[in-house]
């Protein structure tokens, strides 16, 4: 059985080795990001079982894409290929150290050509888990489909929903996603919203308002992400703040998947609500460290040494 399986859009990302306008770069390194992808990397790592699946284009970047996630040891038997549409690319651009920005390259790519024909029932049905983002619904409609039917056969087999909204406003309108991510978040169990996001979806304007807003009856785990300053967290019984871990930025995409795999990694493991939540803060602070979306993303060890303070065990 797989501790948690997720789907969804993972791009070849150039990431330019020199810190200037995208123009002026000649130099690129190849590597790769999604944001569920990451997650499940970052799960892997941690020591859980994990399954990610996409529709890759037929092309050497898909073939990439696909043999660097198996080789994190995520389980990619479901991962599709199509020869009708090109693998998605992103670029970033850094201008600065705190001037940073994405171009994706992934209108009509192989991944949004995703459909809820292509979802085996018996693969989510079989994980502790169903990993979804708010990434998915917009980049097409026939993946917003598998979305939702997703979501129906979680239901259905009481596989646990966790839903990380990762809004992207470039793809999609706000009224648009506003209504898809509140509908997404109705259906969840666990969500973990950052604080803009939070503020987006609900239109409240505290951490405690915002969980409160998402869970009424106290019957999911909301954990409203605030950057450095860490985490604010409400389930059933218990709420509260969970201070962040210092860290030194140095490319900060990914941070949020990386916390995803801490928290996730703390529930899989019945931890305490607090301990799960300083565990994401812990993975997220690690991951910002390392230029680039999943390569940061830390061994079991190496959180542990950040949980106890043994933060000289770094770099
Ligand atoms: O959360 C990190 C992701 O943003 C990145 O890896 C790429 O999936 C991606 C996206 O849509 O931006």
């Amino acid at each position: 059985q797989l501790d948690v399986v997720t789907f969804g859009e993972t791009m070849v990302l150039f990431n330019p080795e020199q810190m200037l306008p995208l123009e002026y770069n000649h130099k690129f390194t190849k590597q790769i990001g999604g944001a569920e992808s990451n997650a499940v990397i970052g799960l892997q790592r941690l020591g859980h079982q994990t399954g990610w699946f996409s529709k890759l284009g037929d092309d050497p970047f898909g073939r990439y894409i696909h043999k660097f996630i198996r080789g994190e040891g995520v389980d990619t038997s479901r991962c599709l290929y199509t020869d009708e549409a090109p693998t998605g690319l992103f670029f970033k651009e850094k201008k600065s150290p705190t001037n940073m920005q994405v171009y994706y390259y992934r209108k009509n790519s192989a991944a949004s050509l995703l459909s809820a024909d292509d979802l085996d029932e018996a693969y989510i049905a079989n994980a502790k888990m169903l990993h979804l983002t708010g990434i998915t619904p917009a980049i097409s409609e026939s993946s917003r489909q598998a979305v939702f039917k997703a979501i129906e056969i979680a239901k259905k087999h009481q596989v646990k929903i966790v839903f990380d909204p990762n809004i992207r406003y470039t793809l999609w309108e706000q009224d648009e996603a506003r209504d898809v991510l509140s509908q997404m978040a109705k259906e969840a169990d666990i969500i973990l919203p950052g604080f803009d996001e939070g503020e987006f979806i609900t239109g409240k304007s505290t951490p405690e308002e915002i969980a409160e807003c998402l869970s009424p009856n106290k019957d999911k785990i909301v954990i409203v992400k605030l950057g450095a300053e860490g985490a604010y967290y409400q389930n059933g019984t218990e709420q509260g703040y969970v201070i962040g871990f210092p860290a030194q930025v140095v490319d900060p995409v990914g941070a949020g998947d990386g916390f995803a795999a801490g928290v996730i990694s703390g529930l899989l493991c019945n931890e305490p609500i607090a301990e799960a939540v300083r565990r994401g803060n812990a993975v997220g602070a690690i991951v910002v460290g390392t230029n680039g979306d999943v390569e940061g993303l830390p061994s079991k060890e190496e959180v542990e040494r950040m949980l106890k303070g043994e933060s000289d065990t770094r770099d």
